[in-house]
């Protein structure tokens, strides 16, 4: 298991409320390497603008990985998702998101995230939302298959999200899609909302094949330690269960996008000793 934390990338210029570390894109490289950090999820905006092969070898230079590319920055920024009311932007979306899938391939990021850029079913005009969802993702997911890409649905909660809050119908979900690369990514701060038992989720993910990326948040939203999710029982299920992947932290920049990064890796390095 490795550790990633959601920066923003270069065109990004307003701030996005999950994303940590302060200063430049180098200097926010630098630092994620410094605290000790495997890797960066990429919050990008406009997915085009950006030289892939430049993020690549600055990423790299500094002892790095791409962990995930997350399109929930470009729902905040613009309001595009692949739900919304509007059939042009819509469009878009579908568009923004094989840029995404174009750009983790680029990058050598294995994960997509899909969390709020999924908009909701109540914006749609048709009778069904889920079904057109399936659809764009079933196509998109055949898509990153062959880019080496994964899709990865993520629960949210309540209160940011009307189709798909938890685990169970996150999976339910993946299966009816039956797409060999879309699968889920568990976010422990919605998970301390919605689900009756984090841990029976993740083991049900696990199980199913299904978890491709989990995001770390204490249940304030604060960094691991801060709150009263118990990350080392989250640790030891993930790795019961074979996880090799990243523990990503999206979360408030509390006291300040730096410290909290800091604090991530200290909580989190020693529970994967
Ligand atoms: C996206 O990963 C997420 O967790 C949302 O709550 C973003 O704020
Ligand atoms: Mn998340």
């Amino acid at each position: 298991m490795k550790i990633s934390l959601a920066i923003t990338t270069p065109e990004v210029t307003a701030p996005v409320s999950v994303a940590l570390l302060s200063g430049s894109w180098e200097e926010k490289l630098k630092k994620a390497a410094l605290f000790g950090f495997d890797g960066v999820e990429l919050m990008t905006v406009e997915p085009p603008t950006l030289d892939s092969a430049a993020v690549l070898r600055a990423v790299r230079a500094y002892g790095l990985e791409a962990a995930a590319v997350a399109s929930g920055a470009i729902f905040a920024a613009t309001g595009i998702s692949l739900l919304a009311k509007d059939a042009s932007i819509r469009r878009t979306a579908v568009e923004r998101l094989d840029e995404l899938i174009n750009l983790a391939a680029a990058v050598e990021a294995r994960v997509v995230t899909l969390g709020s850029f999924r908009g909701r079913v109540a914006w749609y005009e048709q009778p069904d939302g889920a079904d057109y969802l399936s659809d764009v993702l079933s196509a998109a997911a055949n898509r990153a298959a062959r880019e080496g890409v994964y899709l990865a649905i993520e629960p949210l909660n309540r209160y940011e999200i009307d189709f798909i809050q938890n685990a169970s119908q996150a999976i339910q979900f993946a299966g009816q899609v039956n797409a060999p690369h879309l699968g889920v990514l568990l976010d422990t701060f919605h998970m301390n909302i919605e689900e009756a038992s984090p841990f029976a989720s993740v083991d049900q993910a696990l199980s199913a094949g299904l978890l491709f990326h989990v995001h770390v948040a204490d249940s304030n939203r604060r960094p691991p330690g801060q709150g009263h999710f118990d990350f080392p029982e989250l640790v030891e299920r993930l790795r019961s269960g074979g996880y090799a992947g990243y523990l990503s932290a999206e979360l408030f920049p509390y006291p300040d996008p730096d410290r909290a990064a800091q604090a991530v890796a200290e909580h989190l390095r020693p529970l994967l000793l």
